[in-house]
């Protein structure tokens, strides 16, 4: 049998690496989490990923691969003994991964924004936030089919893509005093957000939300002081 030599490059906070991280766990694969130092690049980073010089970075006896969307489904190709990640279906396969596109290209930028917006564009922000959930709520009805997940019984790769902002949307919600994950509108969500975040495969990899909260305030105040040139 091949070897299977895992390293993960990350860091404990980061959404987009915990995605390979619950990949990794529902496939019961082990791997050496090698955490980056916040503000510095390591070596092997940069190395690795010389072209965004980002995490996560998943290195596989010796070969790396970029971007997390990309690695859970390497993750799934290569485990394919393990329960799948993404659908069977192609239809199906290809709207999970409209809807990990649109979380990470719409969604969350909002979610970056509303620490630092504004008066009238924190409004905004927060209407374009909710107006992206009640879009995830329609998503998940669909997909769903009255199961547990996006993915069905299991957690699949939408559960994943999503689910790995819950931890910064809760610690987003603390900062901001707004509840944008509610009952009212996004009942299917709410259901689905605790859920994933209890399932074996994600708990242990949850960030804490106070913790969160606390390296959120530590990130925002360095930007500011950027922002300033103080
Ligand atoms: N599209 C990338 C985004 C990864 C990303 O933004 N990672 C952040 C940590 S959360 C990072 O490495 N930032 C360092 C930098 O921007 O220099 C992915 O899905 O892997």
């Amino acid at each position: 049998m091949a070897k299977n030599e895992l390293k993960l490059l990350g860091a404990w906070a980061s959404p987009y690496v915990m995605r390979p991280r619950i990949a990794l766990n529902i496939k019961s694969a082990d791997y050496e989490f090698l955490q980056e130092t916040f503000g510095s690049k390591s070596q092997l980073l940069l190395e690795s990923n010389p072209v965004h010089k980002k995490i996560p970075v998943l290195i596989h006896n010796g070969k790396p691969i970029c971007e997390s969307l990309i690695i859970v489904e390497y993750i799934d190709e290569v485990w394919s003994s393990g329960p799948s990640i993404l659908p069977s279906d192609p239809y199906d396969r290809a709207t999970a991964r409209f809807w990990g596109a649109y979380v990470d290209e719409k969604w969350f930028p909002n979610l970056k924004m509303l620490s630092t917006a504004e008066g009238e564009a924190r409004d905004e922000v927060i209407g374009s936030l909710v107006e992206g959930l009640v879009l995830l709520e329609d998503a998940f009805k669909k997909m769903s089919k009255g199961k547990a997940f996006f993915g069905g019984d299991q957690i699949g790769y939408l559960d994943i893509a999503f689910g790995c902002y819950l931890g910064w949307l809760r610690a987003a919600e603390k900062m901001s005093g707004v509840k944008l994950v509610d009952e009212a509108k996004t009942p299917g969500l709410v259901k689905w957000a605790e859920t994933f975040s209890s399932h074996p495969a994600v708990k242990d990899v949850m960030p804490d939300v106070d913790r969160l909260v606390e390296f959120g305030k530590s990130l925002a105040a360095k930007f500011k002081a950027a922002k300033t040139g103080s």
